[in-house]
């Protein structure tokens, strides 16, 4: 039955016409409908009026310098969130910027999709040289887990279904969504569109384990001597705090959290096996994998690393992708499903009567750790002039205990290193970084995302290099007025500022910048507060006043440009020279 006041909405009262709606508002109510209330992006042709209706419409629109910074941001805003981070892009050149953020997003397993204008499809299939053409869908195919392209008004709520479902369901990761420009001024009846949309239910659906195995699972774990729990970033994404300290409490075993895990249990947990990382994974003889792949960040699994002479480990893997089972080694117990459903099952299992690893296991454990916990904490207190990473990030991880809720990016190669190591963390979801490929220029686009979606301060510990990838969204920051603080760690250069150009030429080494660049500069030139810092008392200072102001703040801290290791801790994968000249 319809009623006057539906039949009043569906036409026009003085043309008596349909109600129109168009792509633009189709689209704009699609994501709304689904919780998308913040868009990532920069404005251009098609997408201009795009963005500014949909701030009209009260959705959060942040405009970045870059699209690979506002990729970047969705794809955070994806980690976090849980749902699906969503960055807006022009046509070719603008979508090709965004794609380096989709495909990183995808392989780092985050929700996010790109949604990039395109040029008209009956030129750019005839390669007919229209304004910015290219064929972007078929480019952006193998860089993610999904891509649509939306030719009709009618279908923009199931492309936006399809895209939200995509991205999050399973294993997360990018999406490719392709938006012709001729699609937002197609009209359809008001009614019919809204029709048409989509509310997706059950968007990333639980994924239960099968009951044999977690039996598997259970007679594994149960006849482990020397058991080692991993957690991966797909353990933190999956929200199961509660259920994942209880696992590790109640089973006694310990742990090693991988760098986007940290705080999932805090840093300083007893059990926490973080300080001894190389004694556990060699000795250890059943290894549980939760949301952490044995990629090469975890020597695939195999090797030294792994302790080659003690024999073969057994491996309990957790995981909602099937087919990342046996990626590396052979997995004894693989676990299918999300890791809360599956640290569920286990838990179901586990008894007040566990029996916890022996004396014999978490002995020598509790020794190595506290030795070199107290190396460490000697390396910390030590006040060389000028600064080296340790006594700068000392300061740091006073100020991070201080701030458990202050998001933390980082990116760097020795920055990022030490500051993994040093820098405790307290809570779930808090550290950002570079991830599964090590890739620079996630920076200021991780910062401003974790900013906007928590609200909360975020402390980005960059280094000089890293943050010249993503340094213009300073002024983002700034504009957007966001409480982030920018510490540079200037060691003028990558690795570090002394290599010379072994020519003799003039030109200098291809790892050295301009020496004692005054970064803080940048921060300045757009209203935000600028602090060149030579001491750990000058550190602490302007970190202190940026946290207590929630000012945009950066940071530049003179490093010692001797200390640096070449490529940090991952040396040994520089190519080693064949031929000695
Ligand atoms: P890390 O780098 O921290 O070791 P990886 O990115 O290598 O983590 O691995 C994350 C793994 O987590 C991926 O294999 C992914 O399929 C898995 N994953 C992501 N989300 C979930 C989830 N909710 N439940 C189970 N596994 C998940
Ligand atoms: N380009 C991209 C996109 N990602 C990369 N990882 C690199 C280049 C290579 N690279 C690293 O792996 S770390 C790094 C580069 C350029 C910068 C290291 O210098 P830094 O850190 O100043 O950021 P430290 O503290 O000086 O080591
Ligand atoms: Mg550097």
């Amino acid at each position: 039955m319809c009623s006057i006041i539906e039949l009043e909405k569906e036409v026009d009262s003085e043309t008596k016409q349909p109600v129109l709606t168009d792509g633009f508002h189709l689209f704009l109510d699609a994501l709304k409908l689904n919780g998308i209330d913040t868009l990532f992006g920069l404005p251009g042709i098609p997408i201009t009026d795009l963005l500014r209706m949909a701030q009209a419409e009260g959705m959060r629109v942040i405009s970045f310098r870059h699209e690979q910074n506002a990729g970047n941001a969705a794809a955070a805003a994806g980690f976090l969130t849980g749902k699906p981070g969503v960055c807006m892009t022009v046509s070719a050149p603008g979508f090709l910027n965004g794609l380096t953020a989709l495909a990183n997003a995808t392989t780092n397993c985050f929700p996010m999709i790109l949604i990039s204008g395109s040029s008209e499809r009956e030129i750019v299939d005839l390669q007919q040289g229209d304004y910015e053409e290219m064929d972007q869908l078929a480019i952006a195919r193998p860089m993610c887990k999904a891509a649509f392209r939306v030719l009709r008004a009618q279908d923009i709520g199931i492309g936006i279904a399809r895209a939200i479902r995509a991205a999050v369901s399973g294993r997360p990761g990018g999406v490719y969504l392709d938006l012709p420009a001729k699609l937002f001024s197609q009209t359809m009846p008001e009614e019919e569109g809204n029709k048409s949309l989509i509310k997706v239910v059950d968007a990333a659906p639980s994924q239960r384990p099968a009951e044999e195995a977690v039996e598997r699972a259970i007679t594994l774990l149960k006849g482990a001597k020397k058991p080692l729990i991993l957690l991966g970033k797909g353990a933190a994404y999956s929200r199961a705090d509660q259920e994942i300290r209880e696992l590790v409490e109640k089973t006694g075993i310990p742990y090693l959290p991988m760098s986007m895990a940290k705080g999932l249990l805090p840093d300083t947990h007893e059990l926490s096996a973080a300080a001894t990382r190389s004694y556990v994974l060699q000795e250890a003889d059943v290894v549980v994998l939760v949301g952490a792949r044995l990629n090469w960040l975890l020597s695939h699994g195999k090797g030294k690393t792994w302790g080659q002479a003690n024999g073969p480990k057994k491996f309990i893997q957790i995981d909602i992708c099937p087919g990342e089972i046996d990626s590396n080694v052979a997995i004894d117990a693989p676990l299918i499903g999300d890791v809360g459903s599956c640290v569920r099952a286990l838990l179901a299992r586990i008894g007040n009567d566990w029996a916890k690893p022996s004396q014999e296991w978490t002995g020598p454990i509790a020794e190595r750790k506290a030795k070199n916990l107290g190396k460490m904490a000697d390396k910390l207190a030590e006040r060389p002039s000028p600064m080296n990473f340790h006594s700068a990030l000392s300061v740091v991880k006073d100020i991070v205990r201080d701030n458990p809720e202050a998001i933390v990016v980082s990116e760097g190669a020795n920055t990022l290193d030490f500051a993994r190591s040093i820098v405790d963390m307290y809570l779930p979801r808090k550290r950002l970084d570079v991830g599964t490929w090590g890739v620079m220029g996630i920076g200021m686009g991780f910062a401003v995302a974790g900013a906007v979606v928590t609200g909360h301060r975020v402390i980005a510990i960059e280094g000089d290099s890293a943050f010249g990838f993503s340094g213009m969204e300073v002024e983002t920051i700034c504009r957007y007025q966001l409480p982030v603080c920018v510490v540079v760690f200037n060691n003028n250069g990558i690795y570090k500022g002394t290599d010379k150009n072994a020519s003799g030429g003039k030109d200098t080494a291809p790892t050295v910048f301009v020496k004692n660049a005054r970064y803080e500069m940048m921060m300045q030139a757009f209203g935000g507060v600028g602090v060149q810092v030579t001491t750990t008392g000058e550190l602490q200072q302007a970190m202190s006043e940026a946290l207590a102001s929630g000012k945009p703040t950066l940071i530049n801290v003179a490093i010692d440009e001797t200390v640096g290791t070449e490529s940090g801790r991952i040396t040994n994968l520089n190519p080693a020279k064949a031929v000695k000249k």
